[in-house]
């Protein structure tokens, strides 16, 4: 485990190098919330109902934007609307993963303008060290409005059965994330990865933020491979958020179910603090 998940969020705000990272530790400090809702559906009236009714209990809202049917204009500018008024982040799940020429026309413009939208978006790093390279110039060109509330997290673990996204590649997510610091926030990732070995070396103030996916109370994985873990385990393991999907959304009651998840993150990230001060 790294030593900054003992750390609380808002200390973490206060020294994090990057600047969208402590954005993130203020949200979830502010509204005593590490959950990020996958939301998974496939309208974008689905989409905003639920980011509103949501909204008050999360710090992030995941999307899968090319799931929609409908998107367009008032997808994105309902989504930024909400973000506003909710005070969460919006992370597409877009999961680049091609050479840096392409997943920078994939990143900006294009049908779904995702630079435009999306504080965060995430890449499997399997073309090469290119790929953050690429979205980071993107991201960080000067001309681009968005640069200090943009960040990257790779894709270094996923929760799928049997995936390939281990060992060399894992170490590799770790090597990239230490040399584009002032872009990648972080991993998706199922653990803390602090302690995976890495050829390049660690700056001091190094605090690598953790999102987990993969979290339901109530179901231990579905007939597609996923794989699912609670609340405790994965916030013990080291994420600092943890992303639930059908555990909330297609729950009878998802507002009431994301308030559960919220109250069970919350207390599970207080456990891992202890007696740290707030
Ligand atoms: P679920 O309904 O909680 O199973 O949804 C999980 C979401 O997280 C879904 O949007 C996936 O695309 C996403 N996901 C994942 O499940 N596992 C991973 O390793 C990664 C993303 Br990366």
């Amino acid at each position: 485990m790294s030593s900054k998940s003992q750390l609380t969020y808002s200390a973490r705000a206060t020294t994090h190098p990057n600047l969208l990272a402590r954005k993130l530790f203020q949200v979830a400090e502010a509204k005593k919330s590490n959950v990020t809702v996958s939301a998974d559906v496939t309208t974008t009236k689905e989409l905003l109902d639920l980011a509103d009714r949501l909204g008050p209990y999360i710090a992030v809202l995941k999307t899968h934007i090319d799931i929609l049917s409908d998107f367009g204009e008032a997808t994105t500018e309902g989504l930024k609307a909400l973000a506003e008024k909710h005070n969460f982040l919006i992370f597409e799940d877009r999961k680049f993963v091609d050479i840096g020429n392409t997943v920078q026309k994939q990143y900006h413009g294009g049908t779904l303008r995702i630079s435009e939208w999306s504080h965060i978006i995430n890449c499997s790093i399997l073309p090469g060290e290119g790929i953050v390279e690429a979205l980071a110039q993107t991201a960080q060109a000067p001309d681009f409005p968005h640069g200090s509330e943009r960040g990257l997290l790779i894709l270094a673990e996923m929760t799928s059965k049997g995936s390939l996204a281990t060992g060399a590649y894992t170490s590799a997510s770790v090597d990239y994330a230490r040399k584009y610091p002032s872009f990648v926030l972080g991993f998706v990732s199922t653990r803390s990865l602090n302690e995976v070995e890495s050829s390049v070396k660690a700056a001091s103030d190094e605090d690598f933020v953790v999102f987990t996916t993969g979290v339901n109370l109530s179901s231990k994985g579905d007939k597609l491979g996923q794989q699912y873990q609670t609340p405790q385990s994965a916030i013990g393991r080291g994420a600092d958020f943890i992303i639930a999907g059908r555990g909330i959304y297609a729950a009878p009651d998802p507002v009431e179910a994301a308030k559960q998840y919220q109250q069970q993150g919350w207390e599970a990230y207080l456990a891992r603090i202890g007696g740290a001060s707030q």
